[in-house]
């Protein structure tokens, strides 16, 4: 095959869309948003023994539009601050089959509204994630390997040994990337390759639901050890439009803060947001337009402190790359009051040790109930108070 060139690659294809490599049957179901029409049905689902569900594969369309029409533009680089190197994609994914995705990973998806708590010195807070999360993969310790054709063939081995890991290696059962998410993992690799950037081998995706604009992230960074050194993270958003907020760590004689956000132990990842969760950070000295000392190397210099806020709509991506992490805190801040639709945000993200994969599950599915999006009530409903593979 042809190899495209990189302003090939960012540009859409013009070759007419394939049909999918396994057709789809036709069925008819009855939903209220179908009402009796006939719909197309794709491949059989992703099984997995640790999945809480049977996990559908992307309708045939979606599948088209994916393969066909991304990425839908080139990606504009933002890196004019200190420590910033940023492709935004605007989008990423055509609008509509954005605006697909989104409804149908909201209606497949099993999600979680985690609580937990967070411990600093000996003060205890009970912790509500203020958004619905859930989460894929296992870090790069282990590996799920296809063992025959059965719906439940992915077997987790030592990656190095092929052999099967330890009963006692994970405090969670860690969950295979399901194929309609593989998909998109895939295809976030070709666009990292396509700007020049080295495979991130993503092994992690982490999803967020925000149902209104009450839910958010607060400021935190993606910087934790089991990352490994300057991550990459690509963040996809589909659903309802957001404004991204990014701001420059303060300085600390002799090395960075963390990055840690409201009620986060330190060092604990994607637990970032408190029981207010509005963003509030450690840093209550950042306001635009001010001067901040920061040390890039050993020689202290002056940068403007500038918030920067990026509107993220349906189908946009943000790859952040290279020290962004480890100097810059990002956040979803909330929105009260004003009418926002539903917004899923997948991040693609590569976990180097078991611990990563302890964490992303200890935060992301948690011990309590599952829940679903219930297209009647327009709301996610608990499907499954008693937890399959509770994490500890
Ligand atoms: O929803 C977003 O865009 C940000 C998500 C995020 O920061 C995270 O999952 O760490």
């Amino acid at each position: 095959m042809a190899k495209r060139t990189l302003d090939a690659f960012f540009k859409p294809s013009t070759t007419p869309p394939k049909r999918p490599k396994t057709e789809p049957t036709e069925s008819t179901i009855s939903t209220p948003e179908t009402n009796n029409i006939s719909i197309e049905e794709t491949k059989p689902p992703s099984h997995h023994s640790s999945y809480p569900i049977p996990i559908a594969q992307l309708p045939s369309h979606v599948e088209v539009g994916l393969e066909h029409a991304t990425p839908a533009t080139s990606p504009r680089e933002i890196n004019n601050q200190p420590h910033l190197d940023l492709l935004h994609f605007q989008p990423y994914i055509p609008r509509p089959t954005a605006n697909e995705l989104f409804k149908f990973l909201r209606r497949e998806l099993p999600f979680y509204r985690v609580q937990y708590t967070a411990r600093r010195g000996d003060v205890e807070t009970q912790i509500n994630t203020p958004r619905w999360t859930t989460v894929f993969g296992v870090d790069e310790t282990s590996t799920f390997i296809q063992q025959d054709n059965g719906p439940n063939s992915l077997v987790l081995l030592e990656t190095k040994t092929k052999t099967p890991i330890p009963k006692t290696k994970y405090q969670c059962s860690p969950r295979p990337i399901p194929a309609c998410l593989d998909v998109l993992r895939k295809q976030v690799e070709a666009a990292n390759a396509a700007a020049g950037t080295q495979n991130p081998g993503y092994n992690f995706c982490l999803v967020n639901y925000y149902a209104s604009g009450e839910d958010s992230i607060a400021f935190h960074s993606d910087d934790e050890r089991f990352l490994g050194p300057d991550p990459n993270i690509a963040s996809l958003s589909l659903g309802g439009e957001r404004d991204f907020l990014m701001k420059h760590k303060p300085f600390v004689p002799g090395g960075n803060v963390n990055g840690t956000a409201d009620g986060c132990m330190s060092g604990a990842a994607h637990s970032m947001s408190g029981p207010g969760g509005t963003g509030v950070t450690r840093s209550g000295t950042l306001s635009g337009g001010t001067l901040n000392t920061v040390s890039p190397g050993s020689r202290p210099v002056a940068v403007p402190l500038q918030q920067i806020k990026i509107s993220l709509g349906s189908g946009d991506m943000i790859i952040m790359r290279g020290a962004t992490q480890s100097n810059w805190l990002h956040s979803i801040p909330k929105r009260k009051g004003q009418t926002t639709r539903g917004r899923i945000n997948i991040t693609f993200r590569r976990a180097v040790i078991p611990g990563g994969t302890n964490n992303y599950y200890h935060y992301n599915v948690g011990t309590g109930g599952m829940y679903r999006w219930d297209e009647v009530a327009r709301e996610m409903v608990l499907r499954d108070g008693k937890v399959k593979n509770a994490t500890g």
